[in-house]
């Protein structure tokens, strides 16, 4: 099956601070986060931006620098980065970082959903940051949005920056969506895909929705031209990594999809999630992926191609 590319999704948007006290909320901690994944194994880091006074969501270009030359300096993973942004921001806005950082990797989320958070209100009552509670209720009524009209500039940012999309699949319509842009030659062969299960307002997290995906990539553009990774969010990250690993898929892990180490227990940080996917990898005889090896596995520009 070859190996497994494993990624560790750092911080991202929808974990909010009071879940979990190991989340990494300042620019340093998210790249010493980072750092540490790819010493337990990480090929690839996904990275989102956070402001260091309150930890909400941030796209400001000066923490993305902070973050993106410290991993840089300090380890070879390939770094990918979100166009994924904040609940109020435009597409143009979200995907500013790819024409200014050049990454060898950016999220494109390939459909519309409303994102939704807001069950964790139930669950919590003692808030961290004020923004917390505003956000996840919001969150009821928010549509993430991803348009044709926004995949046509995500198209030309990265083709122009020579950036490979990491494509986001939140559900089965997206792959019709995906398949358009094929269509249209607006996104080249081979892709890379990322079933992104889990998210309350895109598909579950049950063994057959993620073969089901893979069966209609596979039929849509043919098994040779992709290569494909799964999210698993929440609870079911572990169960869903196992099941990609039996399928040839690559995995992604980390604190931006699952604070759980397993039930019931905080995981104290990113690498400690790694671990345990390269633990699971290897019964599975899955080797893991180096940063070296994972950009010929995706057929990226390399390391010294990004402009930080
Ligand atoms: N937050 C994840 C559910 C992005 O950053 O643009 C999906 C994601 C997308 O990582
Ligand atoms: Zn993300």
């Amino acid at each position: 099956m070859g190996k497994v590319i494993i990624s560790a999704a750092i911080t991202g948007a929808a974990t909010i601070p009071t879940l979990t006290p190991h989340l990494p909320l300042t620019p340093e901690e998210i790249a010493g986060s980072a750092v540490e994944a790819a010493k337990a194994g990480a090929a690839i880091v996904h990275i989102h931006a956070r402001h260091p006074d309150h930890g909400a969501p941030s796209a400001d270009p000066e923490h993305f620098r902070t973050i993106l030359t410290e991993i840089k300096s300090r380890s070879d993973a390939v770094i990918c980065i979100t166009t994924g942004g904040s609940p109020t921001m435009t597409v143009k806005e979200r995907a500013a970082n790819v024409p200014e950082f050049k990454p060898e990797m950016c999220s494109f989320n390939l459909g519309s959903i409303n994102f939704a958070l807001h069950p964790a209100l139930k669950r919590h009552g003692d808030w961290k940051y004020p923004w917390e509670p505003r956000y996840l209720e919001m969150s009821k009524d928010f549509v993430f949005k991803n348009t044709f009209l926004d995949f046509e500039h995500l198209c030309k940012v990265t083709k122009e920056n020579n950036v490979k999309p990491e494509l986001e699949i939140y559900d089965v319509g997206h792959l019709y969506n995906l398949n358009f842009l094929v269509q249209e030659k607006m996104v080249d062969f081979p892709m890379h895909l990322q079933f992104v299960m889990g998210v309350l307002g895109g598909i579950g997290t049950m063994a057959e929705d993620l073969t089901f995906l893979k069966h209609k990539a596979d039929i849509l553009f043919g098994p040779k031209n992709f290569t494909w990774s799964e999210v698993g969010v929440g609870i079911a990250q572990f169960n869903l990594a196992a099941i990609s690993l039996q399928m040839g898929g690559h995995v992604r892990v980390g604190l931006e999809d699952n604070i759980y180490i397993r039930k019931g227990v905080l995981a104290k940080s990113n690498a400690e999630l790694v671990e345990k996917a390269i633990r699971l990898a290897k019964e599975l005889d899955r080797e893991p992926a180096t940063p070296e090896e994972a950009r010929r596995i995706l057929g990226l520009k390399g390391k010294d191609k990004v402009n930080f």
